[in-house]
């Protein structure tokens, strides 16, 4: 009998060593695991959603494999087969750009992993079979936003039957919120034929390249009333290269962006922007509330759009009130 009782303990202490925990030695529950494939780092807007989603996820007890593809679209897909290899429990993914998903889409349904779209959209036939729910801003709304706010704006100064010339600073090109942004802006001042989209190129979502971008439309001898800007940070640059020039922003030129970032904020404070367009990029509480409801097997929408407000400091003036309860 001694001999059994040896040898038993002696498989069970193999068994351990080589990782075969015995059934009797159970670890407890397997943590949940969420594989997330953020595109970059190119805004603060991008900074302030990666943070919102690492802290939901860690505040919920989960594991977070979390990669940046430094908005390579090839990389992205690398971190998304990875996520597939690893048999990650969900898939949280913010796509650079609308196409190019439908091979690893596939191949993410295929492997039975649920996908949360998180900010950007992807543009494929049948997308809504291909994930969960997408949870991001109304872009198109977002552009509306901007261009009543303009049309609002010039009435009021007395300039609506102006001569308006205005030029844009995309954000990434085939990037949804770029495509919708510019969408809703044009289609909105479209009635309006004194309104004209003089110039518009990308400055990429990046407050560098907006300067770039800017200068060049400043070089361009054409007369610029107003600028639009797909993101803040490309404001911010913007605003150099218009100071640069000897010319005063939020004065001679009119500066609308959107995001909502605390440094916006301040420029509009400071009297050097105009309005800013919020996006929230605190979008980790709410993938957590999705994938809690999907364990739970709880219905999820399959669009779930944040409330978003607009802050200046001329129709709504609340800017400065609301600056110290920002955090991205
Ligand atoms: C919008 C997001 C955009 C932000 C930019 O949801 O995808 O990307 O507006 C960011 O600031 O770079």
């Amino acid at each position: 009998m001694k001999k059994t009782v040896t040898i038993v303990l002696a498989i069970v202490l193999a068994l351990t060593l080589i990782g075969c925990t015995p059934s009797t030695g159970d670890t407890g529950p397997k943590q949940l695991v969420v594989g997330y494939a953020q595109l970059g780092h190119e805004s603060d807007w991008r900074v302030g959603c990666s943070e919102s989603v690492k802290a939901a996820v860690a505040a919920a007890g989960w594991k977070l494999e979390f990669v940046d593809a430094d908005q390579k679209q090839d990389e992205q897909i690398k971190a998304l087969r990875d996520f597939i290899t690893m048999n990650v429990d969900y898939i949280a993914f913010s796509p650079v750009v609308e196409s190019g998903w439908d091979e690893v889409m596939q191949e993410i349904k295929e492997a039975g992993i649920p996908v949360v779209m998180l900010d950007r959209n992807i543009d494929m036939a049948n997308r809504e079979d291909y994930f969960e729910a997408w949870i991001g801003a109304d872009f198109i709304e977002e552009g509306k936003k901007a261009a009543n706010w303009l049309i609002d704006y010039m009435e009021a100064e007395g300039r609506g039957n102006d001569e308006i010339n205005i030029v844009e600073l995309q954000g990434t090109v085939g990037s949804s919120p770029a495509n919708d942004r510019m969408k809703g802006f044009a289609d909105t001042l479209a009635s309006k034929s004194n309104y004209k989209i003089i110039m518009t190129q990308t400055g990429n979502f990046e407050t560098d390249l907006g300067k770039t971008v800017m200068e060049s439309f400043l070089k361009s001898g054409e007369r610029i009333d107003v600028l639009f800007a797909h993101n803040d940070n490309m404001a911010l640059g913007a605003i150099q290269a218009i100071e640069e020039a000897g010319l005063v922003p939020g004065v001679d030129i009119i500066i609308i962006g959107v995001d909502a970032i605390k440094l916006a904020f301040e420029e509009i404070i400071a009297g050097r922007m105009n309005v800013t367009v919020e996006c929230t990029p605190l979008l980790g509480p709410k993938l957590v509330e999705t994938i809690q409801k999907l364990i739970a097997g709880q219905p999820v929408p399959k669009t779930l759009n944040p409330d978003e407000y607009v802050y200046d400091m001329y129709f709504y003036n609340n800017a400065e009130e609301e600056l110290p309860n920002r955090v991205y």
